[in-house]
């Protein structure tokens, strides 16, 4: 392996006396946020602000890596932290920024800051984009895109040397490099989960999907010591809640994943707490196959307490059409998949659910609807499908002809970045405010949720938050926005509890603090339906955006199209 920035430094010093990582804020209101939630019902944090689900991980390996290099260094996460990037930053020789494209307007913004005051800028993460980022590209001294580990000490080399190049572009790196993150560049506190990274890269290759891309289909699994180092450092210092694994499929190779989950069994039985976790997985969990039945042992064992699966939809046409094969393996339907994953996992899930494949059509909304309601998961992200940049999708639309713009980076905005084929833009998005609402309206809601109430049961019942906090947020719930709805459902839930784990058990209690956790995301989900449609309603539509692809390649093309819209196709 070529580490000649190390080399070099080490004999000759560090490369600067204070760096400072930022973490951008996020503006948008966004799915996976859940902003509202957190804000209404959790303690505050260190600085009077509401707690945000989770810290920026890649910024800790980062710091890891950094720390020998420069004599003093800090980790600002700017959604958590509000004082002045000024003040924040007026004694760091070198500011580096990192996030995702979701970021955008803060990431400018602070970049725009730190060129402001006169410091060296470097910029990286899944924002990093040579074609779509032009004023980040503008703005930044140095830029790393796609992983880090493979270039980043040319960068220190070149940034001690002073003769750093613009920008590096990174490649797969093996796992024995991949950064560790340094838990201890964080306040732990302020936010509501922690995270870990074990494997990158899906061996699937759906059409739409950028994860391939970015991290490719070999599963790249990290050394054992880095995940056993992560979770004996969140223990030692005193993490108690939910550990998200990040990976974006846990069980790309379900063989080494059953290893993996027996070595997190083992660890958490010599240090003695079990942290509530949860992952991405793919649909195949719920395969015949033995080691798919091993597997959804263990990840009861392990204390799996939830999982999102990108389920996508339920029109088998479109699952061809991008590639979900898995999506359709064996004889069960989706939800006798889900459900049974659900009973041997004894894990909740989540849903990933996208709308605008080109079979979809305006009469498959009532269908989806009906889908999503007959199963047992509360959590289902929508979102309208985008073609991202690097995706085959993305390849297919270009070809087409049918690409208009970028996609936006938040999968979950009702925006799509082509035309879609069946139906017009216009149709898409009111379809999508459609499908939100047929599925987060109380009844269909709270039934999903007694559904899944009847079936959850990991192995272990103990080890989330403390009591203290539970009681808060306990409260908050039942005494804030909606509260009305939370308790016309509580007796169910109660009734449910009692008559599967007995009056006030550690099963009973389990039951019941589900169900406030869901009555929690349901004030997100709520609010953030009445948002997409006050977005959507607001939105003016060109002649072309009222017009499937379907009849504009009838009409002709340029004549609907436009000009405005050929020349950001051409541009692309
Ligand atoms: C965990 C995660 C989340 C978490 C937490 C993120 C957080 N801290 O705020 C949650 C669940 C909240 C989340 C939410 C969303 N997410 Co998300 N998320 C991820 C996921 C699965 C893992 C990220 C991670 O921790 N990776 C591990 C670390 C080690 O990798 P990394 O951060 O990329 O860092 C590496 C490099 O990028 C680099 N690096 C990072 N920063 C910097 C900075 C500098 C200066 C340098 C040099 C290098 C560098 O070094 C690291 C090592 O190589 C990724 C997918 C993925 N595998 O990356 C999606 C991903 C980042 N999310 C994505 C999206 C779209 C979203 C949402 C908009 C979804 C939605 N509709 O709600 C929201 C927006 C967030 C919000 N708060 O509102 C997209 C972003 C697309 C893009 N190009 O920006 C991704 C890539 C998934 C995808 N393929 O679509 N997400
Ligand atoms: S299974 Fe998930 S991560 Fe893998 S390619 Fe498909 S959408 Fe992407």
């Amino acid at each position: 392996m070529v580490k000649r920035g190390i080399e070099v430094i080490n004999t000759t010093g560090k490369i600067a006396r204070r760096a400072v990582l930022i973490y951008p804020k996020f503006y948008d209101h966004t799915f996976w946020s859940f902003e509202r939630t957190l804000a209404k019902y959790t303690p505050r944090n260190e600085f009077g602000l509401p707690k945000r689900s989770l810290p920026p991980l890649g910024l800790m390996g980062l710091f890891n890596h950094l720390k020998p290099y420069y004599d003093n260094i800090e980790l600002i996460d700017r959604n958590v932290n509000p004082l002045p990037l000024e003040e924040l930053i007026k004694e760091a020789d070198h500011v580096y920024i990192g996030g995702m494209i979701a970021q955008q307007k803060g990431f400018l913004e602070d970049a725009e800051a730190v060129k402001d005051a006169g410091k060296l800028l470097i910029a990286g993460g899944t924002i990093v984009d040579e074609h779509s980022q032009p004023r980040l590209m503008d703005m930044a001294d140095h830029l790393v895109e796609n992983e880090a580990e493979m270039v980043i000490d040319d960068l220190l080399e070149g940034l001690f040397h002073g003769n750093a190049e613009k920008l590096y572009r990174g490649t797969h790196a093996p796992p024995e490099q991949f950064f560790q993150p340094d838990y201890s560049c964080i306040n732990m506190g302020n936010y509501q989960s922690m995270s870990v990274q074990i494997t990158r890269g899906c061996p699937f290759n759906c059409e739409f999907c950028d994860i391939v891309a970015r991290f490719g289909r070999k599963m790249r699994i990290a050394p054992w010591e880095h995940t056993e180092k992560a979770f004996r450092q969140m223990f030692q210092f005193g993490w108690k809640g939910t550990v998200f694994i990040v990976d974006d499929n846990f069980i790309g190779n379900p063989t080494e994943t059953v290893t993996l989950l027996k070595k997190l069994c083992e660890i958490e039985t010599e240090i003695g707490y079990r942290f509530p976790k949860y992952s991405e997985v793919s649909l195949n969990l719920s395969d015949e196959k033995p080691v798919m039945a091993e597997l959804r042992k263990w990840f009861r064992k392990a204390y799996f307490i939830d999982n999102f699966i990108g389920v996508e939809t339920n029109n088998i046409a479109a699952l061809c059409e991008t590639g979900k094969k898995q999506n359709l393996r064996g004889e069960k339907t989706v939800q006798e998949k889900l459900t049974l994953i659900s009973e041997e996992t004894g894990s909740n899930m989540m849903i990933g659910i996208i709308y605008g494949f080109d079979s979809d059509t305006s009469e498959s909304v009532d269908d989806l609807i009906d889908f999503i309601n007959s199963t047992h998961v509360p959590t289902v992200m929508v979102g309208l499908l985008q073609a991202p940049r690097n995706t085959e999708l993305w390849n297919r639309m270009k070809e087409e002809g049918r690409l208009v713009e970028e996609a936006t980076g938040n999968n979950s905005d009702g925006t799509m970045n082509f035309i879609p084929y069946s139906i017009s833009e216009q149709e898409a998005e009111r379809n999508y405010v459609r499908i939100l609402e047929g599925i987060y309206s109380e009844d269909v809601f709270f039934t999903r949720v007694k559904r899944a109430l009847r079936l959850i049961d990991p192995e272990v019942k103990d080890g989330t938050k403390s009591t203290r906090e539970s009681m808060h947020c306990a409260l908050r719930i039942l005494t804030k926005e909606n509260s009305r709805i939370y308790w016309r459902h509580l007796k169910d839930a109660h009734r449910i509890a009692r008559k599967r784990f007995g009056s006030k058990t550690k099963g009973y209690w389990y039951i019941l603090s589900e169900y406030l956790t869901y009555c929690a995301r349901y004030t997100h989900m709520k609010a953030q339906t009445r948002y997409m449609r006050e977005q959507i309603e607001s939105r003016s539509y060109s002649q072309w955006q009222l017009r499937p692809w379907r009849e504009i390649q009838g009409l002709g093309t340029m004549r609907l199209l436009g000009s405005a819209l050929n020349v950001s196709v051409q541009s692309i």
